[in-house]
């Protein structure tokens, strides 16, 4: 447990026991369930009203308003509606969502029952990524115990409102984080990304109306019913409301979950995680995971929400705060990431499934100190001809700490070249392969 600033999500993580009911119900777990259901709370409307009032923003990555995206669903549609989590949590640097659910499933079941009759489904499911074995028998514990509390199933706690949760276990293919992707996933197919639109609010899971909220959104929702939408928005920026958590790893004294009013900067939040390491400064981070464009230490007092972060050139993403030292060839760690885009590239459309195939090669090359300056500029052709043109966010990501780290360290590209490898230790040249 870390030091936070604002103990909404993370207050209880260092309770004992956090994940039972017991220990949930007994700090006033599932009270905000109870008024959410009493008909003087006003129905599935007024919560939806309520969450579009607390400004309340996606926390996966895109930042869409939550409460506008649950008014996409059309109520006189007659098919099923239905509410899907997506925890599906593998951008790298990214741990937040996982972290949340192993110390407290029982807030994102509380915002799953919520969520859900604000939207009118009677069927919920959390889409947990594969390899978190641990955090799926988590989950699965927790929905038994609200089962059997009548937290969950037919006439929950006497309301009249029935909702049935499946936890559902991805088979380890990060695309899946991807919202269409992760419905076919969850249809029993092959993962890979549908057209948009229609979005999956007019024709999601099994061609019905479907909310994908990431964990961190809906695990929001308990205290928006709890405490009111004003609350909640006089946290954080004008148009980045509330709180968020931000993970930091790497070359900080203390890595880890810091829960902070969004528009903090990264110089408060590596103050908060005991500066970075004794006698080093930092180099470059990721705001959002390697998907979102480096900054540098001239971005330091950037405010971390979606707009102060956009016009830094970059996007705020996970909160994915990986933190770098001037000890790092930031040519080895972006070849790191870009071999990853290759693994991952689900393989649908051409410049995303044979681009981040060139972008490796080219990189790897340019690691070893192979080749000429021109292959920068075609490294930048690879990632235009990809960039803007591949079917979904993949493609794009992979591009950003290509792109973003020739703008800030072309100098270190090119010493590569003069030392034949890597400037930095000359006897690693290393392709991740
Ligand atoms: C109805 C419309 N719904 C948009 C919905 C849409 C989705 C949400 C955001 O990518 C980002 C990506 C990664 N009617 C709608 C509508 N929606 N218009 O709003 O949509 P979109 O397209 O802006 O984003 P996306 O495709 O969901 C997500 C970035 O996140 N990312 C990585 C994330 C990684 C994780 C993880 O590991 N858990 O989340 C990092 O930055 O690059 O830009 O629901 O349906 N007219
Ligand atoms: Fe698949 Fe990549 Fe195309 Fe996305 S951009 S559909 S991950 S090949």
């Amino acid at each position: 447990m870390t030091d936070t600033l604002t103990p909404v999500l993370t207050d209880n993580w260092g309770d004992e026991r956090a994940w039972t009911l017991a220990a949930y119900e007994a700090r006033g777990g599932y009270d905000a369930m109870k008024k959410a259901l009493a008909p003087e709370y006003g129905g599935p409307d007024a919560l939806v009203q309520a969450v579009k009032d607390s400004g309340l923003r996606g926390r996966g990555g895109a930042g869409f308003p939550t409460g506008m995206k649950w008014g996409f669903i059309p109520q006189d549609n007659p098919k099923p509606k239905y509410l899907v989590v997506n925890a599906d949590e593998s951008e790298p640097g990214t741990c937040k969502d996982i972290p949340l659910m192993m110390a407290s499933p029982h807030t994102l079941l509380e915002g799953v029952i919520i969520s859900s009759f604000a939207i009118r489904a009677n069927h919920a499911f959390i889409y947990v990524r594969g390899e978190v074995l641990h955090v799926i028998r988590r989950l699965q514990r927790a929905v038994q115990e609200a089962y059997l509390a009548g937290h969950l199933g037919k006439d929950i706690n006497g309301s009249g409102y029935d909702l049935d949760v499946v936890v559902h276990a991805g088979a380890g293919a990060y695309i899946c984080g991807e919202e269409t992707a992760l419905l076919e996933g969850l249809e029993g197919r092959r993962g890979q990304p549908r057209l948009r639109p229609p979005f999956p609010a007019v024709a999601g899971l099994y061609a019905s109306p479907t909310v994908i909220n990431n964990v961190e959104s809906i695990a929001s929702v308990p205290s928006i019913v709890a405490n009111g939408a004003d609350w909640f928005a006089s946290m954080g920026t004008e148009k980045s409301k509330g709180y968020g958590i931000f993970s930091l790893s790497g070359h900080v004294n203390k890595p880890g979950q810091y829960e902070a009013p969004l528009g903090i900067t990264l110089r408060e939040l590596i103050d908060l995680a005991g500066g970075v390491r004794k006698g080093h400064q930092l180099k470059f981070w990721t705001p959002g995971g390697s998907s979102t464009p480096l900054l540098t230490a001239e971005h330091l007092d950037v405010p971390l929400d979606f707009e102060g972060v956009g016009a830094a050139g970059s996007m705020l993403g996970t909160r994915a705060l990986q933190i770098f030292d001037e000890t790092t060839c930031v040519v080895r760690a972006v070849l790191r990431w870009t071999e990853f885009y290759k693994h991952e590239s689900c393989g649908k459309c051409t410049p995303c499934r044979e681009g981040t195939w060139w972008l490796a090669q080219t990189l790897a090359s340019l690691e070893k100190g192979q080749g000429s300056e021109s292959d920068l500029d075609l490294l930048l052709d690879q990632c235009d001809n990809i960039l803007g043109r591949s079917f979904c966010a993949l493609g794009d990501g992979a591009t950003s700490p290509i792109s973003s780290s020739i703008q800030y360290f072309r100098d270190e590209y090119l010493a590569h070249l003069e030392h034949g490898g890597c400037p930095f230790d000359p006897t690693a040249s290393t392709t991740f392969a």
